[in-house]
């Protein structure tokens, strides 16, 4: 619960932050969104290995998917910034992490572990935490593929969609995280009572 206020409180100061860049230079807080993706996705993979440790995490779990989320994001920044008229393969590159992080909750150890557990409220809440990964975490590459100069729907959206598309995604994570976590905190204590 504590990891889950803390996301959300990061994401509340970035956001901002983001606003005033966004009210006094018309343009995208690159910068900001990134430093909070940085503290933020690695803490979602926090809150991954902290519902599994009860059955058997380990640490290198969670360095892996850390490792991962850090790949993601440090490519999308490259592509978003310095290399932003290469933007589309960057951004390959960065869905390589992402790959990673979908394959270790739908089918790799962390899969596994829940799958083990036997407890059928952790199985709950990580199976909906794995489609956050799959349909809500898509919804960040939709938003950078309006990258101007040769994302892949740059013809088709307009610039100002990729902030709004990333707004939307970060309303619907990190609020959804948050829910599953704290229903999942709530059921464990009901078991925990009993
Ligand atoms: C709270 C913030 C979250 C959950 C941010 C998640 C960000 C992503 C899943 C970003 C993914 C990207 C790709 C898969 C390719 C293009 C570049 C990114 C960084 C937008």
């Amino acid at each position: 619960m504590l990891i889950s206020g803390l996301i959300t409180f990061i994401a509340a100061v970035h956001y901002f932050y983001m606003r005033d860049f966004w009210a006094e230079t018309g343009t995208s807080p690159t910068e900001f969104r990134y430093i909070d993706w940085i503290l933020t996705v690695p803490l979602m993979c926090v809150e991954f290995y902290l519902i599994l440790k009860a059955f058997g995490a380990k640490m290198d779990l969670l360095w892996k998917m850390i490792a991962y989320s850090l790949w993601m994001l440090i490519f999308g920044y490259l592509g978003e910034t310095v290399y932003r008229d290469s933007s589309a393969i960057w951004g390959a590159i960065s869905t390589l992490g992402y790959i990673g992080i979908f394959y270790e909750v739908w089918f790799g150890s962390a899969k596994k572990l829940s799958q083990g557990s036997n407890d059928p409220h952790l199985q709950k809440a990580f199976n909906t935490l794995a489609w956050f990964i799959l349909v809500g975490w898509a919804i960040y590459p939709i938003g950078y593929m309006a990258i101007p100069t040769d994302g892949l729907l740059s013809g088709v959206l307009p610039l100002e969609s990729l902030d709004i598309i990333y707004n939307i995604g970060d309303a619907i994570n990190k609020i959804g995280f948050g829910l599953v976590i704290y229903s999942l905190a709530i059921s464990s204590g009901k078991k925990a009572e009993a």
